[in-house]
């Protein structure tokens, strides 16, 4: 470990300092009289002390006053306790005692979302990380735990539902017509997932019966008017509870699960006890407003928010260093219910290439995000060592790199072992506040039965080291004696605050890299392992014997597997076993090899990504000299292949013909250069366009989705492959694809083909028609703010936006920046996804986004410190973009009156 803390300041908190709380919270009684300006909480707490000897009791607060407090009963005079902003600490207490504390606060003035907010005309909370400090005095931190009862009154005629966690034990009216309501939650819970709700709502709701017979009440509250768009959102929750009893045997554990939507919401979801709340992005759905995408998002966010009942609630956190023990796992948790959800009812193949497509979705997430993030000023451990602002901490790393390490541990385990692993966790910290160490800790006990010799230690470097690993392959083909060795050697840069910490020593990661050979002619080779010692470990379940798992635990190990006459192709990291980057040296035709004929569909997409990769960087290069960028012909004769393979499930084949992402090739640019980049990318997508026409609008006419609209993957897949088909031709200019977008967009009997169409209009329409539809769109869906939110992000991220109309479309009547979906539709869509436009050369785009990070940082810090991480890789950028960047970031730092959650994204940014 480090020996010195360079970051060592007021504001930064670490994980070394942990302490636990010395008093057990026995019980909690909320009461709300809850008023628009003046709500008035009422609190009484009950304390024992751990120890004998007397302690401080340490109370967090943010943004409250103190209205009153007694403690056993007494009025505590002024001089008997210390109170600032942060803490009112009451010294020296011991034994059992009831503290009361009543506080005021005013939810309508509360712009950060976190805490008690009005958002509409109802009352709701946000308390993860630390809101729970912003309605009462409290220990607000993960590992105090109590059971909470909770009364809450306010107008009935406003506020006819009144819910918190839990069980609704008793209802009654009150005098001036007012009512009021109280609920109990049975569970022990931290501060943090403390919920209320107070509002009118539509409902709909189902009981269903537990694997035990027991009955549970499902509701979805959602705005009035909007029932007709909750039949998903309920269909996907009662999924969710079947599939946890069936994949891992958790049941829910309460009377009844609710989940309230809310337009104004910091981010997707939460999961408190029993009253799930919503971004109502990801609850509303139904075919004429929310596309393919939406309704996968809608079940997966609800798959991941009612998972996180065990994987959080019931076995949560010790403290936030901790945080990816439940985000980590939670999400590998809604990334395999959305896989068999994908697979369910498919036979073999078409299950594997679903599953596939699913696996190739996260991982484009995985590169596309968390990638950049592990290389640059904000890299740290899925566990971080420190924070200032826990708030911006719920990062890629953490949620989708966590996952890929539970993910690992499940590869190392198997399906079976890793049950038996989540099973002990459960035996031993049901109803506790854990580390990740102990999540390990009972995964390894399982390993340990089934691989005698060998534990996770190595292995647990994943959650104590940053940075994405290189793993080197060279490959010896012996054509005397029939072998092939395979040579896997691992680097991982030192990243972030790593380069600046004296003495730190990057250790080898344990990796599991799955591999395959293929002959030449594309043929997949039986595996068989020299050293026939360590076959049993790397056989593994998921590829049978043309997959080998092998277990790089060192820098650097080598396999030699026998039979083998001609050099064959390997094809490497199948399933992406392992969050690495790989480095080989295939030539393009055995990429090509690769991309038409590997087994494995994952393996099969990862080489034509590869292909496309260096076809994109190429044409950047041959762009910016100004010679001529033709496209190669094994690179066209690849796509047209896919194409045309009509044994392929359409989602799958629609993958495969997707281009990479701008994000993921500018991770293999030094300097970065986006509007090069981007240029390469639509030259290759016009080209490709050309080269294919006759495919494509085979493709186009070929995968249409008659009849009624349904989300399921193999329709969902058909119109992916059709709107595809429909951008290429267009971009490549073909008239007889213009006028299909036109006709699709007026036509269309859902909102995937509306957007579909229209994003081609948008992109790649140069008339009339294309302003025409966009005010045509904008009139038809102006009273429905998630089709509006559609709208400002397809033009923030049509190709030719520039700030001149993010500017105009800031002074639109719809738009505000106090809502942040409204706020993340337009100004994060442009400065996030239109990389052509944000880094013109002007700069006009970095001052939009100095501007907008101060204005969002005076509303709401958590959402403008998302918007402040856009810079975090300026120093990869051209020397022009570079200082520009760079100044931006400084002028954010120098403002007075920075939020915290701001500052420390720019100021690591800076640090570089
Ligand atoms: N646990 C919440 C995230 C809370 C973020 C607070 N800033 C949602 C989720 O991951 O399920
Ligand atoms: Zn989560």
């Amino acid at each position: 470990m480090p020996t010195d803390s360079p970051e060592k300041d007021n504001h930064t908190v670490y994980r070394k300092d942990y302490q636990p709380y010395p008093f057990s919270l026995d019980a909690v009684a909320l009461d709300f009289e809850l008023d628009e300006t003046r709500t008035v909480v009422n609190s009484t707490l009950t304390f024992t002390s751990k120890d004998a000897a007397p302690a401080d009791l340490v109370l967090n607060a943010e943004d409250i006053t103190l209205d009153a407090l007694h403690l056993n009963g007494q009025a505590l005079a002024a001089d008997t306790y210390t109170l600032s902003d942060t803490q009112l600490v009451i010294p020296q207490l011991s034994g059992s005692f009831k503290v009361q504390v009543r506080t005021v606060i005013d939810p309508s003035a509360n712009s950060l979302f976190m805490g008690l907010y009005k958002s509409g005309s109802g009352f709701f909370t946000q308390c993860e990380a630390e809101g729970f400090r912003r309605i009462t005095y409290f220990p607000d931190r993960p590992d105090v735990m109590s059971i909470y009862t909770v009364t809450l009154s306010g107008d009935k005629e406003k506020y006819p539902y009144l819910l918190s966690n839990g069980n609704l034990v008793s209802s009654q009216d009150l005098p001036d017509g007012r009512h009021q309501v109280v609920w109990h939650d049975p569970f022990h819970k931290p501060s943090y997932l403390f919920a209320l709700v107070a509002g009118d709502f539509d409902i709909r709701e189902k009981t269903v019966q537990t694997r035990n017979g027991r009955d549970v009440l499902l509701q979805i509250y959602s705005d009035k008017g909007s029932r007709d768009k909750t039949e998903w959102a309920l269909a996907s929750l009662e999924r969710s509870l079947v599939w946890d009893e069936k994949r891992f045997g958790l049941e829910l554990d309460l009377d009844r699960f609710m989940i309230v939507a809310v337009r104004d919401f910091n981010m997707g979801a939460m999961e408190n006890k029993g009253l799930n709340i919503f971004n109502a992005g990801y609850v509303l759905a139904d075919p004429d407003t929310a596309t393919d995408a939406n309704f996968s998002a809608v079940e997966a966010v609800i798959g991941h928010e009612y998972f996180h009942n065990w994987t959080g609630n019931r076995v949560t956190c010790r403290d936030w260093f901790q945080l990816s023990l439940k985000e980590g796992l939670t999400v590998f948790r809604d990334q395999e219910f959305t896989a068999d959800m994908m697979a369910a009812g498919l036979d073999d193949q078409a299950a594997a290439s679903a599953r596939a497509v699913k696996r190739i979705d996260d991982v484009s997430v995985l590169r596309a995000g968390q990638f950049p993030e592990d290389a640059g000023p904000m890299a740290h451990p899925i566990r971080p060592d420190s924070y200032e602002s826990i708030g911006n901490f719920y990062t890629a790393t953490v949620y989708e790199k966590g996952a890929e390490v539970i993910r690992m541990q499940h590869t190392l385990l198997g399906e079976a072992g890793f049950r038996d692993g989540m099973d002990e966790y459960f035996r031993r910290h049901d109803g506790q506040a854990v580390t990740c160490d102990d999540f390990v800790n009972a995964m390894e006990y399982v390993y340990e039965k089934s691989h005698p010799q060998r534990d996770l230690s190595v292995f647990r470097r994943w959650y104590s080291q940053a940075g994405t690993p290189r793993v080197k392959v060279t490959m010896q083909h012996d054509a005397s004696q029939h072998t092939v060795t395979l040579t896997l050697a691992q680097t991982t840069p030192l990243v972030g605050i790593e380069k600046i910490r004296k003495d730190f020593v990057k250790k080898p990661f344990h990796i599991p890299f799955a591999i395959g050979l293929l002959s030449a002619n594309g043929q997949a080779l039986a595996l068989h392992e020299a050293d026939a010692d360590t076959q049993d470990q790397s056989k593994q379940q998921n590829g049978g014997e043309h997959t080998r798992l092998l277990e790089l635990t060192a820098e650097q190990q080598s396999w030699t597997f026998t039979g083998i006459a001609d050099k064959p192709v390997p094809s490497l990291l199948r399933n992406f076993s392992a969050p690495v980057i790989v480095q080989y040296d295939w030539t393009a035709d055995e990429l090509a090899v690769l991309a038409k004929s590997d087994p494995n569909p994952f393996a099969r997409w990862e080489a034509g990504q590869a292909l496309a990769t260096r076809e994109i960087l190429g044409i950047t290069q041959a762009l910016k000299q100004g010679t001529s960028a033709g496209l190669s012909d094994v690179f066209v004769e690849v796509w047209k292949n896919n194409l045309l393979d009509a044994g392929l499930d359409a989602g799958y084949r629609a993958r495969l013909l997707t281009l990479p992402s701008e994000k993921f090739l500018a991770e293999h640019m030094d300097p970065i250069e986006p509007v090069w980049l981007a240029k390469a990318r639509h030259t290759v997508r016009e080209s490709l366009g050309l080269a294919a026409a006759s495919e494509w609008t085979g493709a186009l006419q070929g995968n249409d989705t008659p009849g009624e609209y349904r989300p399921d993957p193999i329709s969902a897949g058909r119109r992916s492959l059709k709107n595809l088909a429909l951008s290429f031709l267009m971009a490549a200019g073909d008239q007889a694809a213009c006028q299909q977008a036109l006709q699709q967009y007026q036509a269309a009997h859902n909102m995937t083909d509306c957007m579909g169409a229209l994003g081609a209009i948008v992109n790649y329409h140069h008339g009339d028609k294309r302003q025409e539809a966009i005010a045509d769109f904008y009139e038809k869906w102006q009273h429905n703010p998630l089709v509006i939110d559609k709208w400002f992000a397809l033009q923030a991220t049509a190709a030719d936006t520039r700030t001149d109309t993010i500017r105009g479309l800031m002074a639109h009547p719809a738009f505000s920046l106090r809502n942040p979906n409204r706020a993340r539709s337009l100004i994060f869509q442009f400065c996030m996804n239109n990389a052509e436009g944000f880094h013109s050369e002007d700069g006009a785009g970095y001052r939009l986004w100095t501007e907008m990070v101060l204005a969002l940082d005076s509303i709401n810090p958590e959402v403008a410190s998302r918007l402040a991480r856009v810079m975090d890789n300026w120093a990869r950028y051209t020397p022009a973009s570079k200082s520009q960047m760079k100044s931006s970031l400084e002028q954010v730092r120098n403002h007075e009156g920075l939020s915290s959650n701001v500052s420390e994204i720019v100021s690591k940014a800076l640090r570089i």
